[in-house]
């Protein structure tokens, strides 16, 4: 049996083939289509659309969906026995909307992405109606933030009424892809629709409340949401007959972030996973939603049908390689940088917002540093990555976690000196996987653990999650001496400088 997983990312599509034989599962194909280089003539530059205003940032559907036909065609050449093929499922990229017609055109050509931070009036107006940030937190998982998909569709609303009022269906990216699959309207999981401000974390329905406040007429325009497992359709007859594909089941799809929490193997409470990808993130499983008082964090729904913890950093591997570009550096450069400069920098620290900040909540970007020279290459290499570890264990405090083990995912943990910053600041145990793309697999054995219920012999998630979603033994990078040296009072320094600087409004700083 084959299942295939999906994940359209910022800046790509990519996929991966597992086999499961006699409950042993082993990866037997993987392939990514980058957006820029494969599809020139959408204009994206690292999956975003360039625009004039830094706080808008809006991406191409039509693209998404060009390339999950390529995608098939890949599969489909793929050499790997499809007749077994039983199910798959996808992920995407979080919060980003698509407006779609009752003729099934876009009432909207472009679709406003998980980096956008133009809604703040919405996310005042939202807040207002719901008695606040700490009430809409305890009900949705998240106070308010701009990029989540209810802001977003206020602010269309508001700025396109005829095309809000021309908009028949309001997708995620997560379901917009899956009803390409299906030839029809798929629905969402509670885990990518935690992500809108719009669902009610403890019924996994839409919260009647929140979508009045939102905008007028928009129950009707919600796709309904249905449980983790759910499956949803069949590969449509088009897809068949194209590439010559079985009917295999859709299984529904979710966000990146809830399933990289499956490919990365976190189906138990107590241990943290980081991903450094387009945005950093640190997220965990949590049996019971405990929501960030703070306003910092977010309580998604889990596809084990559990809760997950996440806080999301925005200036991840975008900002590395802004500061590997500036100082004319490769990743071998950057990495021997890291190696030859020492665990505190001396003191010397950077505040990496290129692009307004979500965590924290910084909306005019700009670089902060202190004690660091503009023209100190090694100062930034070093100071871009413990900010970003310092700034990952300080704004994830909130999950409660002890932090002993964490699980490393996404590109920039092929990179072990980052590796050994994430270990030293943390001061915790750091493994690393095999598959590159952790919510692309996590997909797959989402399709597999869905398939498995559907035909009446389910499988276990630890028995799901055992062969290819476990940390590599071998991978560990345990913390060095800076792990109980300078970090604890570095974090702390940070932490207050943080404060400080952050309401800046002087990129020259
Ligand atoms: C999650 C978030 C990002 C995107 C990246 O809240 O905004 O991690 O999901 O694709």
């Amino acid at each position: 049996m084959t299942y295939l997983g999906l994940d359209s990312s910022t800046q790509s599509l990519s996929a991966v083939i597992i086999r499961v034989e006699a409950g042993r599962a082993e990866v037997v194909w993987q392939h990514a289509i980058g957006f820029d280089e494969t599809f020139p003539e959408f204009g994206t530059v690292h999956g975003v659309l360039p625009s004039d205003d830094p706080r808008v940032k809006v991406s191409v559907p039509a693209m998404w969906a060009g390339a999950l036909d390529r995608m098939l065609a890949e599969v489909a050449h793929s050499g790997v026995d499809l007749r077994g093929l039983r199910a798959l499922s996808g992920s995407a990229q979080q919060h980003g909307s698509v407006y779609v017609r009752a003729d099934g055109r876009l009432a909207r050509a472009v679709s406003p992405i998980w980096m956008d931070s133009s809604t703040r009036e919405a996310c005042a107006d939202i807040t207002a109606a719901l008695g606040g940030d700490a009430a809409l937190a305890s009900r949705t998982g998240s106070r308010a933030f701009e990029r989540f998909t209810g802001p977003q569709i206020r602010k269309f609303h508001q700025t396109e009424p005829a095309a809000y009022a021309g908009t028949h269906r309001i997708h995620m990216v997560s379901s917009f892809l899956a009803s390409q699959l299906i030839d029809g309207e798929a629905p969402l999981d509670p885990g990518d629709a935690s992500g809108m401000n719009l669902m009610d974390l403890a019924t996994r329905d839409w919260w009647p409340d929140a979508v009045a406040a939102t905008a007028p007429g928009l129950a009707a325009r919600l796709p309904p949401i249905v449980p983790p497992d759910t499956v949803i359709g069949v590969l449509a007859p088009r897809w068949q007959a194209r590439h010559g594909l079985p009917p295999a089941r859709v299984v529904v799809w979710t966000g990146d972030n809830p399933s990289s929490l499956i490919g990365t193997g976190l189906i138990d409470e107590g241990r943290v996973a980081v991903s450094l990808g387009t945005s950093d993130t640190v997220f965990g499983l949590m049996r019971a939603p405990r929501v960030d008082a703070g306003g910092t964090g977010h309580v998604f729904g889990a596809p084990t049908g559990d809760y997950m913890g996440i806080t999301v950093f925005r200036n991840g591997s975008l900002a590395r390689e802004r500061v590997r570009d500036t100082y004319g550096l490769d990743w071998p450069g950057f990495s021997a940088m890291l190696r030859a400069t020492p665990p505190g920098n001396h003191g010397r620290l950077l505040f990496p917002w290129f692009e307004p900040e979500i965590t924290p909540d910084v909306p005019v970007p700009g670089l902060r540093r202190v004690n660091l020279d503009p023209g100190d290459g090694p100062g930034h290499v070093r100071g871009v990555v413990e900010a970003q570890m310092m700034a990952m264990a300080n704004h994830s405090a909130w999950m409660g976690v002890d932090v002993r083990v964490i699980h490393a995912t996404g590109g920039a943990s092929a990179n072990r000196e980052i590796l050994q910053v994430l270990a030293d600041v943390f001061n915790a145990d750091v493994y690393r996987f095999e598959a590159g793309n952790s919510a692309c697999l996590g997909a797959a054995l989402r399709a597999w653990h869905a398939d498995a219920a559907a035909s009446g012999h389910p499988v276990s998630w630890p028995d799901v999650v055992r062969d290819l979603a476990t940390p590599d033994v071998r991978s560990v990078v345990r913390p060095g001496a800076a792990g109980t040296g300078v970090y604890p009072a570095l974090r702390r320094r940070y932490a207050r400088e943080e404060c400080t600087v952050r309401h800046y409004n002087d990129a020259t700083l």
